[in-house]
């Protein structure tokens, strides 16, 4: 429809039917749609009638996962607000430049790391109002401020293509991009992916790690249960340990994750199992088909592994069940399209490697940045900078980051192909396969290692690995200098930032 509140769909229609269906399980209590709808209407009331927002403005939200986060998510949609929700992990200077960039005119933060935030307000020409909230009892918070408002809201009749929310990308080299979404995308994720790939039911409970601001968690923590009536388990604290054993605690049985909480939560599953847990889904990175191999041996499930892009919202191409081909990314999420591209942006023929490039209901709008528009959208393709195969039965198989490529000695050479091997190898806990600057080959393969307790870091360890990839794949691509570390460079969401390491190789 041409006027829609996605805040409406997922929330109030839920509702109305069933006010005592759980919508968020915590270790702390359950929330119902009903009490959610409440806080959302009562807190959408303190926006409009409190605090001068009006439709069209955006408001930053920061905080971890919890109830109080998602009702203020809601409530500014039902405002006809924009959410700029941001990672709990950022500092100051991050903050100060989402603020300014998104011309945030309001601010909702969770008391306990308000900090950061109050300080990038500071810096700011025109600083605007800051309100705490998870603090009842203190004077001028939010819980204080929804005291005495009713419970009731009359949604904001937004149009299907006003903007609900702005996401900025984790960004693995220079500083955020904001992209904006439609209300309507909000829930064209929940009718692609989720309807037709990961297919839940209204009984299931939802879990994961990624936080709200990182449309992965956004998706499969808040629209894809609340699309359908279903349940979900917010952690504020989700390491893989910790994710499990809420998993086991609170009976989830939808998960979503990096592939190297699949990897670290090995362990756990094999000793003590997975409690309920039904359904698996991994993006952000590309899945080792050592780590699916590894999670079907210990649960029994099938890893849902699917691509998608802060700039797609969701995730574009992806496979369940049968269809899963072990390695593969899998295929176009129904309602998308995808081929591979040349460096001229002609589709190339399936076989060859070249760069993905997507189009469906939903697409990257960066918030004023045309430069960087133009070289995501050519054509109407959404290029994601992922290089790609497409084999003959229309499956995708990851290769690298296109800028993520080794040319060695006139060999191009994927590193995330080698990293797969080496995690095969009993000894590998993580790698990340690097190309470093080489007067003969150009480039030559590095592999930076974190080893498996009890394994020596030694030439012999070195020699192994190295004789291992040779064996399992062309000698070319073996790593000629193989290092190890006890921890690799990270994203907040989970991404290998193999940048850093060619900085420190450099
Ligand atoms: C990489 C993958 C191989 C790829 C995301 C699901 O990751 C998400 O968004 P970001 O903007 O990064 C996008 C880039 O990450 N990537 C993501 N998933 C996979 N590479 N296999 C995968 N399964 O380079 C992509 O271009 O942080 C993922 C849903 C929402 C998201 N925002």
């Amino acid at each position: 429809p041409a006027q829609l509140n996605c805040a409406a769909e997922l929330l109030d229609r839920h509702a109305s039917v069933d006010r005592d269906r759980p919508a968020f399980v915590t270790p702390a209590g359950t929330w119902t749609y009903g009490e959610l709808l409440d806080a959302a209407n009562r807190i959408a009331r303190v926006l409009t009638e409190d605090c001068g927002v009006r439709p069209g403005n955006r408001v930053l939200l920061r905080g971890p996962n919890n109830p109080m986060m998602a009702a203020c998510w809601f409530a500014v949609l039902k405002a006809g607000g924009v959410c700029v929700a941001t990672m709990p992990l950022l500092r100051t200077r991050e903050l100060a430049w989402m603020l300014e960039r998104a011309r945030v005119s309001l601010s909702l933060t969770d008391t306990r790391i308000a900090g950061e935030l109050e300080r990038a307000h500071e810096a700011l020409a025109h600083p605007h109002r800051v309100v705490h909230f998870n603090a009842p009892g203190v004077a001028g918070s939010l819980e204080s401020l929804m005291e005495g408002k009713a419970t009731t809201f009359p949604n904001v009749a937004t149009a299907a293509d006003d903007v609900a929310l702005i996401a900025f990308t984790s960004g693995t080299t220079g500083k955020a991009k904001g992209t904006m979404h439609f209300h309507r995308d909000v829930l064209a994720i929940a009718d692609t992916f989720s309807k037709h790939v990961l297919r839940p039911e209204p009984d299931d409970i939802f879990c994961g790690s990624p936080p709200f601001a990182f449309t992965f968690g956004l998706g499969g923590l808040v629209i894809f249960p609340m699309r359908i009536g279903a349940a979900s388990l917010l952690l504020e604290q989700a390491s893989p340990p910790l994710l499990l054993e809420g998993i086991r605690a609170h009976g989830a049985t939808v998960c979503f994750t990096a592939p190297t909480a699949y990897r670290a939560m090995l362990e756990g599953a094999r000793e003590g199992g997975a409690g309920l847990l039904r359904r698996c889904v991994s993006a952000g990175e590309a899945l080792p088909r050592a780590t699916f191999e590894a999670w079907e041996q210990a649960t029994g499930i099938r890893i849902i592994d699917g691509i998608g892009s802060t700039e797609m919202l969701h995730i574009f191409i992806s496979a369940a069940d049968d269809a899963i081909r072990p390695g593969s990314t899998g295929i176009c999420v129904p309602g998308y399209r995808a081929c591979v591209l040349d460096d001229a942006g002609n589709e190339l023929p399936r076989g060859s490697i070249g760069r993905l490039a997507v189009r469906g209901p939903t697409g990257c709008r960066y918030l004023a940045d045309e430069e960087r528009q133009r070289g995501y959208v050519s054509n109407g393709w959404n290029v994601t900078g992922d290089a790609y195969v497409q084999d003959e039965d229309g499956y995708f198989w990851y290769q690298a980051r296109a800028d993520d490529m080794i040319i060695s000695g006139g060999y191009n050479i994927a590193g995330p192909e080698v990293e797969n091997v080496l995690l095969e190898h009993d000894s590998v806990r993580e790698c990340a396969v690097i190309g470093v600057p080489d007067d003969e080959r150009g480039h030559v393969v590095k592999a930076v290692v974190v080893l498996n307790e009890g394994v020596a870091a030694n030439s012999d360890t070195v020699r192994t690995l190295q004789d291992f990839v040779k064996a399992e794949i062309a000698p070319y691509k073996y790593p000629r200098i193989i290092e190890f570390t006890a921890a690799l460079p990270r994203t907040e969401t989970g991404k290998l930032q193999r940048y850093r390491l060619r900085e420190e190789s450099a």
